[in-house]
This record gives C-alpha cells, sequence and structure tokens, in this order.
C-alpha cells in the first residue's frame, strides 16, 4: 500500500506520520481542518490527485491524476512569527536535495520557493499556511507539489510553464522514494531552527542554492504593479532585495510577497 514504506523508513522520526491518500480536494485544506481539530506536528497527507488543488493568490494546482507528489505537512512550530517562514525555505531545500538524490536532477530554486530548471519548466511549487488564534500562531501547513512521472503531453493549462522529473531523468521516478528522501532530509533541516546559528545556517544553504539571486528579474506585485532590477539578496526575513533601475534613477526595494521572472543574463 502506497505509505507503508515511508511510514516504516521514517519511524519514530518528526515527520513519520505519513497519510497517503487516493483523492481528495487540497492536502492543504484537509491539513488545516486536521490542524484546527487538534493534529499533532509532523502530520503528513499525500495525495494522488487533488479536484482542487491551491496555488498562492488563490491561484490552481494541476497535475494529472497519480502523476505528482501531492504532500502537506503539519508543523506546531516553537518559532517566533518572524522566522515561520524558515518553514517553506527547509522544505524547498528538503525537495530539492530529494530531486538530486533519488532522481539525480539538479534544481535551481527560484524566489520565493519555486523548484525550477532554468530555460525549461517549474518542477515543484510550495504554499505555507497557518491558523492563528488571537495573535498565536497554533500550526502551520506547508504544501509541495512536485511534478514526478508526466505524460509527454503537459496539459494545456501549464504548457509552456511545468516540466515533470521523468521528462528530465528520462525514466520514471519513484514518488515514494522521492517522499522519503525528502521527509528525512526536511527533519534534519528544521532540527536548530531555534537558534539564530541553526536559521542562519539555513539560510546560507537558501542563498547558495537561489537562482534568482544575481539575476535581472521582473517582480510582479499585487494591483498589476511591475517593476524591474537587478536582485542581490535575500534577507534574513525572506525578502527578496532588488536594485531598481527606473528612468535612470536608482533605489532598493525590499519584496515580502509576489513573483519573480528571471530576465536573460546582462
Ligand atoms: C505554488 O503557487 O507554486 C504553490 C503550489 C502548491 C501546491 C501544493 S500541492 C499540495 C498542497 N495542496 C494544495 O492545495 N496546494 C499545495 P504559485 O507560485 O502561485 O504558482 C501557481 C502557478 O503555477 C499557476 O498559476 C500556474 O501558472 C503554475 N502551475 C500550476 N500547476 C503547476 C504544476 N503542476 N507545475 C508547474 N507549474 C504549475
Amino acid at each position: 500500500m502506497w505509505g507503508d514504506r515511508a511510514r516504516s523508513s521514517l519511524q519514530g522520526r518528526r515527520f513519520g506520520d505519513v497519510r497517503w491518500t487516493a483523492e481528495t480536494g487540497s492536502t492543504n485544506s484537509d491539513l488545516l481542518e486536521l490542524a484546527r481539530g487538534g493534529a499533532a506536528d509532523g502530520v503528513v497527507l499525500v495525495a494522488d490527485h487533488q479536484r482542487a488543488g491551491r496555488g498562492r493568490m488563490d491561484r490552481r494546482w494541476e497535475a494529472p491524476a497519480g502523476s505528482s507528489l501531492l504532500v502537506s505537512i503539519l508543523f506546531r512550530p516553537d518559532l517566533e512569527p518572524d522566522h515561520l517562514h524558515l518553514l517553506t525555505t527547509a522544505l524547498a531545500l528538503a525537495a530539492r536535495h530529494a530531486c538530486q538524490a533519488v532522481a539525480s536532477v539538479g534544481v535551481d530554486l527560484k524566489w520565493p520557493n519555486d523548484l525550477v530548471v532554468e530555460g525549461t519548466g517549474k518542477v515543484a511549487g510550495i504554499l505555507a499556511e497557518s491558523v492563528v488564534t488571537g495573535d498565536r500562531v497554533d500550526a502551520v501547513v506547508v504544501g509541495i507539489g512536485l511534478n514526478v512521472n508526466w505524460p509527454a503531453e503537459v496539459p494545456d493549462e501549464v504548457a509552456g510553464i511545468a516540466v515533470a522529473l521523468n521528462h528530465l531523468a528520462g525514466h520514471e521516478v519513484d514518488r515514494e522514494d522521492l517522499l522519503i528522501a525528502m521527509l528525512a532530509s526536511l527533519d534534519g533541516l528544521c532540527a536548530d531552527l531555534g537558534t539564530a546559528g541553526g536559521r542562519a545556517a539555513l539560510m546560507t544553504r537558501y542563498r547558495d542554492a537561489c537562482a534568482t539571486i544575481g539575476r535581472r528579474v521582473r517582480v510582479e506585485l499585487a494591483h498589476d504593479e511591475r517593476f524591474v532590477g537587478r536582485a542581490t539578496q535575500i534577507d534574513d526575513d525572506g525578502r527578496l532585495v532588488v536594485e531598481t533601475d527606473v528612468a535612470g534613477t536608482s533605489g532598493q526595494r525590499l519584496v515580502a510577497v509576489g513573483d519573480v521572472v528571471h530576465l536573460r543574463h546582462t
């Protein structure tokens, strides 16, 4: 049965409670519901198919049934609100590690949390959502959709955008092996987030893996606001630092939420 191998490999570890279902609306929605009902830190929900997979900002997440790793992870973090974004960062790095270790596919991170192959497409995206009571964050659910074994013909909705590991590796990739590698890595990456040194180490790894730093980018914000500049850094709060070049003047902008498009190297 799907999930058996993951449960036995990860038994006794933080992310060992793996619950694998054939079909649902959205694993993030389901896990948020479980979190509100008191589910414990470390629960992992996996689905073969989502009828209503969600991206950030109410966008849709498309995936042909059985083709992808659609996973949500429940954290009950003992972290300051300013440090919660590191859970997403850790998952991005863990997924990148799994792609390399299991499929021998090297992927870059694109700010904020996409796994991409430059010039080819997006392999995975991450959505983090919180359960908040008053001014306290009770739980954070971080979900990832990783394209694994897709048909050669990518669905119209994401044609020219999405690419899958089997396209890149040239063969099918075992979804459960990927899940196990990702969750084991995530466990290690999250272990020291309670210390300043652990947080700094994670950000260093993220900066090293992030292809956005040093690139010319177009930043797309809500309300159709866009600007172009050079991404120079990611600060400790996870914000993208962009040196803008608007009409001969220059300045710096810090982007907390938005999309970036990598422009050609100059
Ligand atoms: C994301 O949003 O990249 C976050 C995606 C998170 C999906 C997971 S699946 C498990 C869990 N349960 C959920 O309901 N969601 C999470 P964003 O950065 O907004 O990107 C969304 C955009 O990516 C869409 O507007 C499409 O352009 C594109 N897209 C949709 N499906 C894709 C896919 N399978 N691969 C690559 N790109 C895709």
